[in-house]
C-alpha cells in the first residue's frame, strides 16, 4: 500500500540521521545550565554552531584575514577566493541560475529592507497595493508600510484560519492588477505553518505581481529551489541556518537585480567615480558598498556545507517526527492550548498554558536548563489573531531528541503545579 511504503520510507529517513552524533559537533550543548543539562529550544530565534564553523572563523582570522577584492597580495587573494566560494555555495544550495543572484546582506531584515529601498522605490506608485500574509515577522511587514507611506500605496493582508493556516481563496480575491508585489513567508516563526509558496508564486505572477519569499525558517528545515519556485526574491539569515550572525542573503532574479538602482554607495559598489558620473559595478557587487562581513560569509558557506551533509532530506524528515511526537507530548498536559495546528508545519510549538503568563513560563524553565522563547515573536499580528497576548516557543533543530522534549514536557507539569 502506498501510505505503508511512505512510512517506511521515513522510518528509513529518520535513522540515517543520527542526533547524538550531530550534537557532538556542537560544543555549546555540552553544558549545565542551573545546574541542569542545557536543552536548547530556541532554535527559531537563533541556531548554534557547529565545530565546523567556528573553526573556519578562527582559521579565517588567524590565516586569511584580508580585505577582499583590491589586495594583488596572497592573503587578499585567499579572502577573496573563500569569500566568493561561499557565494557559490550558496548559490548551489537555493539551486539559483547564478552566483550574481547571491546578494549578501546582514541577514533577512535587510534583505527585505533591501527591496523596499531599492525595487521598491523605483517601482511602487500611488494607487499600487503590496500583498502579505497575516502571518508575517515584522520584518516583512514594517519595510512595505515604510514603503506604502512614502508612495501612497496600500498594504493589503490575506487572512490566516483558526490552525494558522493561509487562506488561498482569500488571497485570490485580494490580488488585481493593482497588486505589484506579494511578500510571504516560507515558514511561520510564530506558528510554524508552511506555506504554499510555490502556488502562491504562481498566481503573483498570474497577476503580473512579484513574489518575495522571506525563507529565514525554511532554509534550515526544508529544501528550497528558487528557480523551481520561480520567486522573484528569497531571503534568508544566516544565523538561523548554524552560521554566524550579521550575514544573510537575498536571493533575486537577474533580470530585476540588474534593473534595481544599488541602495548605499561607496567602495566597491562602483567600477569608477568621477565628480561628475560614477558608474556603478556589476552584480552581484552594486549591492555591496563597503568592505563586507567577509570571515561570516565564508562562516555560513562552511555552515550550508555541513546542512548538506547531514542532508536536509533526512533532517526534514527526523524534526517532522520529532515535531509529533513534541505536539503529542505536549498538548496532553492539562490546560495546554497550541497556537498553529496546520496540516503542514515544521519545527515549531507555540503554545499557552493555562492562565500562566509565558514569560513566566520561561523562567520555569530556564530554571530548569531550559532554553525556549516567550513573546510575542516579533509577529504581534499572529498574537492579536489568535487573541494572545504572548506564546510559550519551543523550537527545534536535528540536534534535539525526544529526550529533550520528555524534559521540556516534565519542566511544564512542574510549572503547571507551581502556578496551580
Ligand atoms: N522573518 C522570519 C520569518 C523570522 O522568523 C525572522 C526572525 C526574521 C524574518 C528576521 O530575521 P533576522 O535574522 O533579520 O532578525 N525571527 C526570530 C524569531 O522567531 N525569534 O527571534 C527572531
Amino acid at each position: 500500500m502506498a501510505a505503508n511504503s511512505t512510512t517506511v520510507e521515513v522510518a528509513e529517513r529518520v535513522t540515517a540521521l543520527d542526533p547524538e552524533a550531530l550534537r557532538r559537533d556542537f560544543p555549546i550543548l555540552d553544558q549545565q545550565v542551573h545546574g541542569k543539562p542545557l536543552v536548547y529550544l530556541d532554535n527559531a530565534a537563533t541556531t548554534q554552531k557547529p565545530r565546523a564553523v567556528i573553526d573556519a572563523l578562527v582559521h579565517y582570522y588567524e590565516h586569511d584575514n584580508a580585505n577582499v577584492h583590491r589586495g594583488v597580495h596572497e592573503l587578499s587573494q585567499r579572502a577573496t577566493n573563500d569569500y566568493e566560494n561561499a557565494r557559490t555555495t550558496v548559490q548551489k544550495f537555493l539551486g539559483a541560475a547564478e552566483p550574481e543572484e547571491i546578494i549578501y546582506t546582514r541577514g533577512t531584515t535587510e534583505s527585505i529592507n533591501l527591496v523596499t529601498a531599492s525595487w521598491g522605490r523605483a517601482n511602487v506608485r500611488a494607487g499600487d497595493e503590496i500583498l502579505i500574509s497575516a502571518m508575517e515577522h515584522h520584518s516583512n511587514i514594517v519595510p512595505w508600510q515604510m514603503l506604502c507611506e512614502e508612495k501612497g500605496a496600500t498594504l493589503k493582508v490575506v487572512p490566516i484560519n483558526d490552525d494558522g493556516e493561509f487562506l488561498f481563496d482569500e488571497y485570490r480575491k485580494l490580488l488585481s492588477n493593482r497588486t505589484k508585489i506579494v511578500a510571504v513567508n516560507h515558514v511561520s516563526n510564530a506558528l510554524g505553518t508552511i506555506n504554499p509558496v510555490a502556488d502562491i508564486i504562481k498566481l503573483a505572477h498570474e497577476y503580473g505581481a512579484l513574489a518575495l519569499i522571506d525563507g529565514a525558517q525554511a532554509v534550515a528545515h526544508l529544501k528550497v529551489n528558487v528557480q523551481k519556485l520561480d520567486c522573484d526574491f528569497y531571503a534568508f539569515s544566516s544565523h538561523k541556518i548554524f552560521g554566524p550572525t550579521g550575514i544573510g542573503i537575498l536571493y533575486g532574479k537577474r533580470a530585476l537585480l540588474e534593473a534595481m538602482p544599488p541602495c548605499e554607495g561607496g567602495g566597491d559598489m562602483i567600477k569608477s567615480v568621477t565628480f561628475e558620473k560614477t558608474i556603478y559595478n556589476d552584480l552581484p557587487y552594486k549591492f555591496e558598498a563597503g568592505t563586507p562581513n567577509i570571515a561570516d560569509a565564508i562562516g555560513l558557506g562552511v555552515a550550508i556545507q555541513y546542512v548538506n551533509d547531514v542532508g536536509l532530506d533526512a533532517i526534514g524528515a527526523y524534526e517532522d517526527d520529532l515535531l509529533q511526537y513534541a505536539t503529542e507530548r505536549v498538548g496532553a498536559i492539562d490546560g495546554i492550548r497550541i497556537i498553529g495546528t496546520a496540516k503542514h508545519k515544521a519545527s515549531v510549538l507555540s503554545f499557552t498554558l493555562g492562565q500562566i503568563h509565558p514569560h513566566d513560563l520561561g523562567t520555569v524553565l530556564d530554571r530548569e536548563g531550559i532554553a525556549i522563547r516567550a513573546g510575542h515573536h516579533c509577529a504581534q499580528p499572529v498574537m492579536e489573531r489568535f487573541k494572545v497576548a504572548a506564546t510559550a516557543r519551543a523550537s527545534f533543530a536535528f540536534y534535539n531528541t525526544r529526550d529533550d522534549v520528555d524534559r521540556l514536557v516534565a519542566a511544564l507539569e512542574k510549572a503547571r503545579e507551581i502556578f496551580a
